[in-house]
């Protein structure tokens, strides 16, 4: 679903052909500028930054910029700016290993001289009238730096066609790093599939707010959406369907592959999740063998929850998740393998726990680190097992009390960060079982505390979820993660000091959608945000 208002605005913005002559965000509400040359920029960023301040003159890239590289490594984030600015910029913006002379200055990407503080996901940046300086222990880091060039840029940054700008940006001196190690977010692909250019698309947002982690929701009752070659029918038969009866689709091992090496060129690791036992569906419907009772289950297009199993008591069962894991591990450089664990409500606890004991094992046998829905803590698995908390409350004393044992926890409390739930009783899109999700409600939380018992130190980070029984197109996926997910996004990153805010941060986000505007973005204009 397309706002109409949203629609209007792209066909105005093509319509004089190219966002390059509207001012945009010439003043927001909260009284700051977007466009220009403009230090105020610097107080805009999302995620807020560790410590930044506006230093005066900054830096105007020209058609003599070069981008300077001081190490090979840093090549790839390199290439990856030139060709982000290229074309809104319209300039050739070589990369470069030596330092250039030219009159033009230059960017320099740089992997020496940043200081231990900012680990190996955080940057130091300098800008000057002379050029612009990102330096970091690592590549993760200077592509984080990257990001925040970016914002720093005018929102025409965002074109896809060449503008006609002052592509000033403003003096600054910034030092960042995460709060967090892990900033995820899962996408369900399986309820509604989506393609891989929407899914590259979503991995691109992720990036812009220096989120690390994609979480692949792969399998479920309604499609099965990835090949596994000694299982074909998994393909052939589970994935032509998906909630409501449309075609459904699946990623080839090929599109797979590419998915992972586009996330991975972003400094995002995939994290594919195989739900079971329950959440099988797809696989019960391909191979009559998984079955108890030994008969192919019927295709499901529906959205109930909870009454699918593969069976516990079958050695075929354990083979198939051998197959399925080992093909899986083999595609897949990151090392967790989700493999689900919820709402397994056709088999008792015993059964439950005899399969996930063997679940769990099978994963580490093929060298991943398992991860499951904190459900899976029921189980008693070993330590290293991560665990991703989902239930909307704070108390969850079991889940306290891995912690304690050593686990480490994923935070994703759907009444904050499952980015499926409605942000009002009149949003048209989503569900609403864990309550209405309004912005602030999305911002005004901390992952490192929400779980009661749970210290800061379990906690990996945060993840929103996005599941899609109600969600078809990429319009739809962006009305509900904008701008709800760069305010998760800013929990997982900024400094716990800096998040406290709902009215600064609010001032912040508002400013942010000059550049979702050119990005085309459907984002959902809340009431509760002062839009300029
Ligand atoms: C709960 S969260 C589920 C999903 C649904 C979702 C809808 C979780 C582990 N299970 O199967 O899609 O709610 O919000």
């Amino acid at each position: 679903m397309v706002d109409s208002n949203t629609i209007e605005r792209r066909s105005v913005l093509r319509a004089i052909g190219g966002v390059g002559a509207l001012s945009i965000g010439a003043g927001t509400a909260s009284g700051r500028g977007s466009s220009g040359n403009d230090s105020t920029r610097v107080a805009d960023l999302v995620p807020a930054p560790v410590e930044a301040k506006s230093t005066g003159a900054g830096y105007t890239i020209t058609d003599d910029t070069a981008i300077h590289v001081g190490d090979e490594a840093a090549t790839g984030v390199a290439e990856y700016l030139a060709e982000f600015l290229r074309t809104p910029t319209g300039y050739d913006l070589p990369v470069v290993t030596e330092p250039p002379r030219g009159p033009g200055g230059r960017i320099s990407l740089l992997l020496d001289g940043a200081t231990d503080d900012v680990g190996d996901q955080g940057y130091r940046l300098q800008i000057t009238p002379s050029g612009v300086k990102i330096r970091a222990n690592a590549p993760a880091g200077l592509f984080a730096g990257v990001q925040t060039l970016r914002q720093l840029l005018p929102a025409q940054v965002e074109a896809d066609a060449e503008q006609s700008a002052d592509w000033t940006v403003p003096g600054a001196q910034i030092r960042d790093y995460p709060r967090f190690e892990y900033r995820g977010a899962h996408l369900d692909v399986s309820r509604h599939f989506f393609d891989v250019e929407t899914v590259k698309q979503y991995i691109d947002y992720l990036a812009q707010y220096k989120a690390n982690h994609l979480h692949l929701h792969l399998t479920d009752d309604q499609g099965w959406r990835i090949e596994i070659d000694s299982w074909p029918n998994l393909t052939d038969e589970g994935a032509d369907s998906e909630v409501g009866g449309g075609p459904g689709g699946y990623y080839t091992k090929e599109e797979y592959t590419e998915l992972v090496e586009y996330a991975q060129d972003r400094f995002i690791t995939v994290v594919p999740e195989i739900d079971m036992p329950g959440h099988t569906g797809a696989a019960l419907e391909s191979y009559a063998e998984l079955n108890c009772d030994g008969e192919k289950r019927q295709e499901d297009t529906g959205t109930n929850v909870g009454d699918t199993s593969l069976c516990i008591d079958k050695e075929i069962t354990y083979e198939f998740v051998d197959d399925v894991i080992g093909e899986v591990a083999e595609l897949t450089p990151g090392p967790y393998i989700h493999i689900g664990g919820d709402e397994a409500h056709t088999i008792t606890d015993e059964e439950y726990n005899y399969f996930m004991d063997r679940a769990v094992s099978i994963v580490q046998d093929h060298g991943k680190r398992p991860m499951g829905w904190h459900q899976i803590l029921g189980s008693d698995p070993p330590t290293e097992t991560v665990a991703q908390y989902w239930y909307p409350g704070r108390e969850a004393p079991e889940v306290a009390e891995a912690a304690q044992e050593g686990h480490e926890i994923v935070a994703s409390p759907a009444s904050r960060a499952y980015l499926d739930m409605k942000y009002d009783e009149d949003t048209e899109l989503g569900l609403d079982w864990a309550g209405l999700t309004p912005v602030k409600e999305a911002y005004d939380w901390d992952p490192g505390s929400f779980i009661e018992g749970v210290d800061e130190s379990a906690i990996m980070g945060p993840e929103t979820a996005l599941w899609s029984e109600t969600l078809e197109t990429l319009e739809d996926i962006e009305f509900m993660l904008f701008p709800r997910f760069p305010a998760v996004a800013e929990l997982g990153w900024s400094p716990d000091s800096k998040t406290d805010e709902w009215d600064e941060f609010k001032g912040r986000l508002a400013a942010q959608s000059a550049r979702w505007d050119v990005q085309g973005i459907n984002f959902y204009e809340s009431p509760q945000v002062p839009w300029p």
